[in-house]
């Protein structure tokens, strides 16, 4: 059995991981040692249940099977598979997307009173975007046809998803010639579940053609509609300052965790924290206030726009609870373990659904609709404020790790930074203080000794003056480590230091949340179009050095496609099948311009990226 040491290299999470031990609790940690050895099917990606002659399976070692019943190879039961992850993944941000479109239509038609325009700006330009004019109409006509027009991208039969037009001119040429320009949002992860049906696409590389087309749906589609439109409803970040890990938990406060991916509810929660009737009633039941804290990507959603503090990472959702400090863990979507039903019963802790597509065991039902938002909102706090004197003062340990950060740098912020324009950055990039960006994101994964792999890439990449972007799991895991300040500037390669330093910013700029890697592709595109070329000639890579989600595959998968070199820490099901392994790690690179390296030891994945990024310069001849 792993010690708390070995598990996660966070001191607060170490102390944590030796309460839970102590109360006899199980983690995520115990459940990964009960699952080994775990599958080598599942694992190599070649078992098959698509239709039920199967299951089926391939011998790996080639002394058994070597097809499926159906006559399916290895190399047609991995690409499915994949296929198939990729489907969900685009799926799950394209949903949260139209869920925020659909929000933003219902504040438009004024039946979402909760909801307002905070970035008018931005709607405008959205807008004009689309070709919608503004003479004549108030901005919630505006809003609305905006919203038709976004809703549009998810049943459209033919392209281009309008925000496609936003890569460079050779990307969209690239993608056109190979055909696999997004056509609609929707229409494409249908797409994917009816190729992956039995008997009809058995072609691995023309299956994995669609993967890419799926992905590209999904980055330049739905995850940069949820991205737009969130900013417009509830303001695009700009920087400032917070705190996190487990000791943002406030011992004598009220403490609500907000965790899953939504805004639409974390924004209105944050708001109802501090509607004073509720801040009276934490006084009477013996608090001194009302503290709320994220978790996952929706406290990466209002740490951006509010700074506040984020109390931890996908794997640390376990661990706040086992605090003993928390009287509301309030989830919506995605990333949110089942185990929490149990867990939260062996605390005081109220586990509250709110979303109509989710539930878990163990929940308090108290379903979330835009009509009345915060009104809901409110009785949520209020059952956790009226839980605090259910709170077990002997049972509560909050550790005292906690960090200050300084995040909030979407695309928008960080040219506002660099003055206006990219050229700045370019120009460091060009004279060589900064040899290029690293694009680090995703989650954690228990096959990965917690925030190890996050923190060490990063590290690394900074230590070679690699500016690093960073979004997700992986920005909160930057910013334990202390390396989302000014301050972080001294761990930077001089060239590095010299430009952060100068800039007032820290080394790794913290993007947002995993659907806000759009605002990467936007940036990334900014520069591409300024130097008039490909965004797969810059000197960037990315890397998710613990990824786990299906939503982090078909990241993966746009984010080739658009031309970005990609490491994974962990390797996903696809071993089984050379001929797919070939494809992602080397063949794609003909046909997108990049392709994937799997490599679980952060050091030689830094390197990897490192080298890459010096052949990119060679090419533009940088040096
Ligand atoms: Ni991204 Fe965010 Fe974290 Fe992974 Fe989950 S929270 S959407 S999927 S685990 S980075
Ligand atoms: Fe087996 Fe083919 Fe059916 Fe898959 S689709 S379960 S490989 S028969």
């Amino acid at each position: 059995k792993q010690t708390a040491l070995e598990r996660s290299i966070d001191p607060a999470s170490q102390s944590m991981l030796e309460k839970a031990e102590n109360d006899g609790i199980e983690t995520a940690w115990d459940r990964y040692e009960q699952q080994l050895p775990q599958c080598g099917f599942g694992q190599l990606g070649i078992c098959c249940r698509n239709c039920n002659m199967g299951p089926c399976r391939i011998d790996p070692f080639g002394e058994g099977a070597k097809n499926g019943i159906c006559g399916a190879t290895a190399d047609i039961i991995v690409a499915r598979n994949l296929l198939r992850m990729i489907a969900a993944g685009a799926a799950a941000h394209s949903d949260h997307a139209r869920d925020a479109v659909l929000t933003f239509k219902k504040m438009s038609e004024g039946k979402a009173g909760s909801y307002g325009i905070k970035d008018e700006a931005k709607l405008f330009s959205l807008a004009s975007e689309y070709g919608i004019s503004e003479e004549g109409k108030s901005r919630e006509e505006i809003a609305s046809e905006l919203a038709n027009a976004l809703l549009a991208e998810f049943g459209k039969q033919e392209g281009p998803i309008q925000y496609t037009r936003r890569a460079p001119e050779a990307r969209l040429r690239l993608w056109s010639e190979l055909g696999i320009e997004p056509r609609g949002i929707d229409r494409e992860i249908v797409e994917c579940m009816h190729r992956t049906h039995m008997g009809v696409d058995n072609d691995a590389t023309h299956i994995l053609l669609q993967g890419l087309r799926t992905g590209l749906s999904d980055g330049w589609g739905g995850s940069m509609i949820a991205t737009e439109i969130q900013d417009v409803l509830f303001g695009t970040p700009e920087p400032k300052k917070s705190t996190v890990n487990l000791g943002v938990l406030v011992r004598d406060k009220v403490n609500v965790i907000v965790h899953g991916h939504e805004p639409i509810l974390s924004e209105m929660i944050v708001e109802a924290a501090e509607d004073p009737e509720l801040l009276k009633l934490a006084k009477e039941k013996g608090a001194t206030g009302i503290n709320v804290a994220g978790i996952c990507c929706t406290g990466n959603e209002t740490l951006m726009r509010h700074g506040t503090p984020i109390a931890g990472t996908f794997l640390q959702q376990e661990l706040a609870v086992i605090t003993g400090a928390i009287e509301a863990m309030v989830v919506d979507v995605q990333c949110v373990m089942p185990a929490l039903g149990n867990l939260t019963g062996c605390y005081h802790t109220k586990f509250i659904s709110t979303s109509p597509k989710a539930d878990f065991p163990g929940t308090v039902r108290m379903e979330f609709h835009e009509e009345k938002a915060y009104e809901t909102a409110k009785e949520i706090i209020k059952t956790a404020v009226e839980n605090f004197p259910n709170r077990n003062f002997e049972k509560v340990n909050i550790p005292e790790e906690k960090q200050d950060c300084m995040v909030g740098f979407s695309a928008e912020a960080i040219l506002k930074a660099l003055g206006g324009t990219p050229d700045p950055l370019i120009g460091a990039i060009a004279g060589g203080a900064v040899k290029g960006i690293g694009a680090v994101v995703g989650c954690n994964n228990v096959k990965i000794r917690h925030n190890y792999g996050h923190v060490n890439l990063v590290k690394e990449l900074i230590k070679n003056n690699v500016l690093v972007v960073t979004t997700g799991c992986n920005a909160i895991a930057c910013a334990e480590a202390g390396l989302l300040v000014p301050e972080a500037a001294a761990l930077a390669g001089d060239g590095l230091k010299g430009v952060c330093e100068s800039l007032g910013i820290p080394p790794v700029l913290h993007m947002g949340s995993c659907v806000d890697i759009s605002r990467i592709l936007v940036l990334a595109s900014a520069i591409a179009n300024r130097l008039g070329v490909d965004i797969s000639d810059l000197p960037a890579a990315g890397a998710a050095p613990e990824w786990m989600s299906e939503k982090a595959v078909s990241i993966g998968a746009y984010v080739v496609s658009s031309g970005v070199f990609t490491v994974l820490g962990t390797a996903p099901p696809v071993l089984g099948s050379q001929a797919v392994a070939a494809l992602l790690t080397k063949g794609l690179d003909g046909v997108v311009g990049a392709s994937f390296a799997v490599e679980p030891d952060p050091f030689k994945a830094a390197n990897l990226m490192l080298e890459h990024i010096e052949g990119k310069r060679r090419a533009l001849g940088l040096n």
